[in-house]
């Protein structure tokens, strides 16, 4: 069907539209109310706010856009909760989508924004060149390091660091062994890792912020390391042509218990230990017989 409050354009679709308007339909959509993406940033944390209303995807008018306005839109795609940017000029294109909303009045509690109290189409007048986008930022301290991966593994992955609140990627160029051993040891791997190069893990869609990693292995973080940093501009640009940094962090090793009665020996190690020493036990049977 076609949304009833939108732009049509007679020839497109002359049944359903309000005569002579000459405006255009969108197709409605199963969308959710109130569902939230950010559409045309380089990575996945930026981008036009589209949002779901009224069975459609529209675009929001940078008027009255504020930051906490982009904290709901950001909170609902995931990601948060450090003061986002908001680019108020169609910074990432104007998608071509009705504009939908405007005027948001977010006190920071809201679930989306379409709770925000905004003006709805119809009601407001904006200019095409006048779409909101956002770059939400994650709050993180520089510096930090998370492996992420889509395996469920926990001591590999490739490297997401922290560079002011935006958690981006480090190149493979010259990534090797002292690197990897610094990201492990920030993670608390005291026994290094191995570098991983070629994006064996996976590339996910974020700035680049390292490029030409140069550690030691004795630095305590990955930023203390001599490397090329990146903009967020420069990392955009050099994403596409780029593979990125993995580790395998060596699993720590667990000093073997020497009390058996102590709390920390599991059942399960106690009860496979008991059955090691039966089937030895069993076995010198055997052998003396
Ligand atoms: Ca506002
Ligand atoms: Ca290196």
């Amino acid at each position: 069907g076609v949304s009833q409050f939108l732009e049509c354009q007679l020839d497109s679709c002359p049944s359903t539209c309000p005569q002579a308007l000459g405006l255009r339909c969108y197709e409605e959509t199963n969308c959710a109310e109130g569902e939230t993406r950010l559409v045309g940033g380089s990575f996945d944390t930026e981008g036009r706010v589209e949002v779901c209303h009224k069975g459609i995807w529209g675009s929001v008018c940078a008027t009255g856009f504020d930051t906490t306005d982009a904290h709901i839109a950001c909170k609902e795609v995931g990601v948060g909760p450090s003061e986002p940017i908001v680019y108020n000029n169609s910074y990432f294109g104007d998608g071509d989508v009705a504009i939908v909303l405007s005027d948001l009045q977010c006190n920071g509690y809201e679930r989306s924004i379409v709770d925000c109290n905004p003006k709805e189409f119809g009601s407001f007048e904006c200019s095409r060149s006048a779409v909101v986008g956002v770059r939400c930022q994650d709050r993180c301290s520089t510096g930090d390091v998370q492996l992420v991966n889509d395996r469920n593994l926990t001591s590999e992955g490739t490297v997401l660091v922290c560079y002011d609140n935006t958690w981006g990627l480090i190149t493979d160029n010259d990534w090797g062994k002292q690197d990897a051993d610094v990201i492990c040891k920030q993670l608390y791997y005291t026994n290094g890792g191995e570098a991983v190069l070629g994006s064996y893990y996976g590339k996910p869609n974020k700035t680049i912020i390292y490029n030409n990693v140069a550690c030691t292995g004795t630095e305590s973080s990955i930023v203390d390391c001599t490397n090329d940093p990146l903009s967020m501009d420069d990392g955009r640009a050099i994403f596409p042509n780029v593979n990125v940094a993995g580790v395998k962090c060596a699993m720590n090793t667990t000093s073997p218990p020497t009390d058996l009665l102590s709390g920390s020996v599991s059942s399960t190690s106690a009860s496979v230990g008991l059955a090691i020493a039966l089937i030895i036990l069993i076995a010198s049977i055997m052998i003396t017989v």
